[in-house]
């Protein structure tokens, strides 16, 4: 044993040597499973195709955070969407050989659909859908919770073009005690251990058989980018960006609630019961998260913004609600104590994000906050401050706010 590790030590020093291109001179001194600086040095932004700008919060796994400005475009392009990953992007991926299973105590017969047969068996969609991840805000939350500190801009709203999950399972045959369904990718683990699921997460059969629960392969318009789920995905709009799997392998259709990893307490779930902050909850009263909250962001001007006395600004940005559609939009520029509202466009499709503007005027020279609020069509309004405090800092929909300062 002691002998085999000695020499797959030695091959793989080898190996290092050939990567940088010259024998590594110290090699014994290496401390054990270091890469060297000259391999470290990939150029994320020149891997996904990202904007320089974007916040790099994890290389391993990759977790790259977009910012409120970068995100004024009204469909979020590759290049400033936010990548979340759990496990290692999957390589080589050969989409001739491409299949999707459906399985699950809950379907009438296991079927494998290879990915042209998916293509051109069901009929094609195409949606504007909001994907925001449950973690989005989680960097305010004080006592700090564990995991990526994302600050406000884990959001994207693409366009997705697929076809339905509903048509795939009907076609598959769905049995009448369904539940759930639940997803498989083909990402890896971060051990490294092919037998480890990184992530399974899934919902239940309404949010599954809604029709613009996609299956998705395509993201504006082209080939989805490898980071965000090539060459398929599943989108569930609206919901926690986890529900969406990236490189979809298989759809588990099951008689009880998905019990995947990371579907189980804490993770994506919330005390169902409002606690302390720093408060222990049992597993046992954690609820799992469905629809996502109102918010909004202000994606114009970026903050720190100097405009001369006199002027108007032009405020844009966009409102969400999860599966609800937002019915207001207001700012303030006087911390929140009164509230002009904002013009708010209809959604181009039901959970895609809403656009939003306002002309705003300042009375006198000097430092303001722009603050925003949305509210949705069941009267709920976005919380001026932080909201419940939970375990792992999810749903903070707290009102985006950004600097002004006029002169
Ligand atoms: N297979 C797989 N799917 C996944 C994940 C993952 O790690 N593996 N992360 C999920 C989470 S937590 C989020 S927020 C979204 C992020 O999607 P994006 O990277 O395309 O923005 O993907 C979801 N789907
Ligand atoms: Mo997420």
């Amino acid at each position: 044993m002691k002998s085999r590790r000695n020499f797959l030590k030695r091959t793989s020093i080898a190996a290092l040597g050939t990567l940088v291109g010259a024998r590594i001179v110290f090699a014994d001194n290496l401390p054990k499973g270091y890469t060297p600086v000259a391999l470290q040095d990939v150029d994320p932004f020149e891997l996904f195709g990202k904007h320089r700008e974007m916040v790099v919060l994890n290389n391993r796994p990759w977790n790259i955070e977009s910012l409120p400005h970068l995100l004024d475009d009204r469909i979020t392009p590759n290049e400033k969407m936010f990548i979340r990953n759990n496990g290692l992007i999957p390589q080589d991926i050969d989409i001739t050989k491409w299949t999707l299973t459906i399985d699950g105590e809950s379907v009438a017969e296991p079927k494998t659909f290879t990915l042209a047969e998916l293509k051109s068996k069901f009929p094609q969609y195409t949606y504007q859908l909001t994907l925001e991840c449950g973690g989005n805000g989680r960097k305010e939350f004080n006592p700090p919770a564990k995991g990526n500190q994302w600050a406000d801009s884990a959001i994207s709203c693409a366009e997705w073009t697929g076809i339905r999950l509903s048509d795939v399972l009907n076609d598959a045959g769905v049995k009448s005690n369904a539940v759930y369904i639940g997803y498989y990718g083909a990402d890896v683990h971060l051990t490294g251990n092919p037998d480890k699921v990184v992530i399974s997460r899934g919902a239940p059969m309404a949010k599954a058989m809604q029709d613009e629960t996609l299956l998705a392969f395509k993201m504006n318009g082209e080939d989805i980018p490898l980071a965000h789920g090539y060459p398929l995905r599943l989108v569930a709009g609206g919901w926690p960006a986890s529900v969406s799997g990236k490189w979809l392998k298989r759809i588990s259709v099951r008689n009880v609630v998905h019990d995947g990893p990371k579907m189980e307490a804490p993770s994506y779930r919330v005390p169902c019961e409002p606690i302390a902050p720093g408060d222990k909850v049992a597993d046992e009263d954690m609820c799992i998260i469905e629809s996502m909250p109102v918010k909004s962001l202000v994606t114009y001007p970026k903050t720190g913004a100097m405009l001369n006395l006199g002027k108007t600004l032009t405020l844009r940005g966009h409102a969400w609600a999860g599966e609800l559609e937002v019915k207001k939009m207001e700012y303030s520029i006087d911390f929140g104590a009164t509230w002009s509202q904002c013009e708010l466009e209809k959604p181009v499709n039901r959970l895609a994000w809403q656009h939003f503007k306002a002309q705003v005027s300042f009375p006198e020279r000097g430092y303001y906050e722009v603050w925003a609020k949305a509210t949705d069509n069941n009267g709920k309004s976005q919380p001026m401050v932080l909201p419940g405090w939970n375990p792992k800092g999810y749903l903070n929909n707290a009102c985006h706010r950004i600097a002004v300062k006029v002169n």
